[in-house]
C-alpha cells in the first residue's frame, strides 16, 4: 500500500529530498500465487510420501495438466526455463549460428553460447517487439541451423511467416515461450509452435513454480529424447543410453504449479484490471506508449510495458525509471541494454549494433511497471499519479536533475 499522498511540488519527490510514496517496494517480478491451504494440503502429503525428486506422482500430475490445459503432446516440466531450452537445444542437434533476437532476457543467448553456438543476433520489428521476419534472411549463412523466436510480453512472433523462413531454409524453429503462458496465436495455445517452445515458470512470472520450466512439443521422438536428457539418460534404473544432465522438477515446484494453475483465471482477471486501470489512468500523455494486446487471443496480461519518449515527454526512461525507484516503485527496463551490449557478446560482436538499430532504440525507451496479485488499485493510482506529475513538472524536474547530476561531479 502506498504510504503517502500526492505531491504538489517537485521538491515532495524522493528523488529530490522528499518521502518515498510506498514504505515498502512495489515490484515488477512479485510472484501472483494460488490458494495457500490447498498447497500446504499437498506439501504435507509430500512430506508424508517422502517422494521429493525424481518424476514423483505430483510432477507426472502436474504434466497430465500442463498437457490438457495447452493441448499439446507433450510438456515435459523441468527445473528452470534455462535448462529447458538447453535441453531443447541439445535435443534438436543444433550446431553452428542460431539466430535469436537481442531484445531479450539473456537467458536465450547463453543456453546457445554454453552449447559453444554462436547467437547471431537479429533486430526486431518495432511494432510487435519481437523477431523481424523480414530482417532473419539476411542473416542466415551455411553455419544457421535454427531460429529461436521469443514471443515477448506474452504476444506471439509472427509464427506463420518464422515457420514458413524455417521450411524454406531447412532450419528448426524453436520458440522461447516464457512470458507466455496462457497465450494463444489465432485461438491455439502457444505451446503448439516449432519444433518445440519452451516456458519458464519462474517466480517471477505470471504463472510461476518458484523455479520451473517445461519443454512443450508435438514431436513424439523429440519428447523422449528430452524426457531422457533430463535425467543424466537414465531408461530404468541402472541403465544409460544417452547424454543428459539434471533438468528435473522437484515435487514442491510441481505442487506450487498445480496450485496456480487452480487459480490462473483469477490471476488472469487481476492482471486484466490492473492493465485496464493503468492503461485508463495513463492515457492521452503523450509520449507514453502502453503495448496493447489483441483482444481476440487468450493472453495473460502479466506486462505492463510503456514506451517512453523523451522528445516528447522531456524526461527520459532514465529519469523516470530513477525517480520512481526513489519512491521504491521498482520500475525495470527490461531489456535494456540487449544482449549484444552484455558479455560475452559485446566483446565477441563490438559491431552488432549496427544490424540493431530498432533493438537499440527501443531497449532506451522500454519500461515495465508492476503487475500481478500483489499490486491492488491504490497502488496504480499511486504509480500513474507520480507519472503524471513527473510529466507535468518535466522541464523543472530535468533542471534540478542536471543540477544533482553537475553537484554529483
Ligand atoms: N526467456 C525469457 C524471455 C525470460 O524473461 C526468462 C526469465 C527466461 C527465458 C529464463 O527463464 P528461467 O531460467 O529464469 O526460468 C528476472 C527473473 O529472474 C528471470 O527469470 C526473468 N526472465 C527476468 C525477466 O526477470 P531479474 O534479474 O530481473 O530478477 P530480480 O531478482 O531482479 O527480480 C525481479 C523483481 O521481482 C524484483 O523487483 C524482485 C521481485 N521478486 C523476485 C523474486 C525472485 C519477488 O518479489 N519475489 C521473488 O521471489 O530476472
Amino acid at each position: 500500500m502506498p504510504s503517502h499522498t500526492a505531491k504538489s511540488k517537485i521538491t515532495d519527490l524522493a528523488l529530490l529530498a522528499g518521502p518515498a510514496a510506498f514504505s515498502e517496494p512495489l515490484h515488477v517480478g512479485r510472484p501472483s500465487v494460488g490458494d495457500r491451504e490447498r498447497f500446504l494440503e499437498r506439501v504435507n502429503d509430500m512430506w508424508d510420501r517422502r517422494w521429493f525428486s525424481n518424476n514423483g506422482p505430483y510432477v507426472r500430475e502436474f504434466e497430465d495438466k500442463l498437457r490438457g490445459f495447452l493441448g499439446v503432446k507433450h510438456c515435459i516440466p523441468v527445473c528452470n526455463g534455462t535448462i529447458a531450452m538447453e535441453l531443447a537445444i541439445r535435443a534438436l542437434d543444433l550446431k553452428g549460428e542460431v539466430i535469436v533476437p537481442s531484445f531479450t532476457f539473456i537467458s536465450a543467448a547463453h543456453a546457445l553460447q554454453w552449447q559453444e553456438i554462436t547467437p547471431v543476433f537479429c533486430d526486431i520489428d518495432p511494432k510487435t517487439h519481437n523477431l523481424d521476419p523480414q530482417k532473419i534472411e539476411a542473416m542466415i549463412t551455411p553455419r544457421t541451423t535454427a531460429i529461436v523466436g521469443v514471443h515477448t510480453w506474452g504476444r506471439p512472433c509472427e509464427v506463420d511467416a518464422l515457420t514458413r523462413i524455417a521450411r524454406r531454409n531447412d532450419l528448426r524453429l524453436l520458440f522461447d515461450a516464457a512470458h507466455a503462458f496462457g497465450c494463444s496465436h489465432q485461438g491455439r495455445a502457444i505451446a503448439n509452435f516449432g519444433d518445440a517452445e519452451v516456458f519458464s515458470f519462474h517466480a517471477t512470472k505470471f504463472f510461476n513454480t518458484f523455479e520451473g520450466g517445461a519443454v512443450a512439443t508435438n514431436d513424439d521422438e523429440l519428447a523422449a529424447k528430452i524426457r531422457l536428457m533430463k535425467n543424466f539418460g537414465f531408461q530404468g534404473n541402472d541403465n544409460v543410453i544417452y547424454i543428459g544432465t539434471n533438468g528435473k522438477m522437484t515435487e514442491i515446484s510441481a505442487i506450487m504449479g498445480l496450485t496456480g494453475l487452480e487459480s490462473l483465471d483469477q490471476i488472469i482477471q487481476v492482471n486484466r484490471q490492473n492493465y485496464d486501470l493503468y492503461r485508463e489512468l495513463l492515457s492521452g500523455c503523450s509520449g507514453l506508449t502502453m503495448v496493447t494486446y489483441d483482444a481476440r487471443e487468450r493472453c495473460n496480461f502479466q506486462y505492463i510495458v510503456f514506451e517512453v519518449d523523451e522528445s516528447a515527454i522531456g524526461l527520459t526512461r532514465d529519469d523516470l525509471v530513477q525517480l520512481l525507484t526513489a519512491e521504491n516503485i521498482l520500475a525495470r527496463r527490461y531489456f535494456f541494454p540487449g544482449c549484444h551490449r552484455m558479455q560475452p557478446y559485446r566483446s565477441f560482436f563490438p559491431h552488432a549494433g549496427l544490424l540493431l538499430p530498432e533493438t537499440e532504440r527501443l531497449a532506451g525507451r522500454v519500461m515495465s511497471l508492476p503487475n500481478g496479485t500483489a499490486v491492488g488499485a491504490a497502488d496504480i493510482q499511486q504509480v500513474c499519479g507520480l507519472v503524471r506529475f513527473a510529466i507535468d513538472h518535466a522541464a523543472e524536474i530535468r533542471a534540478a536533475l542536471q543540477t544533482r547530476e553537475l553537484a554529483l561531479k
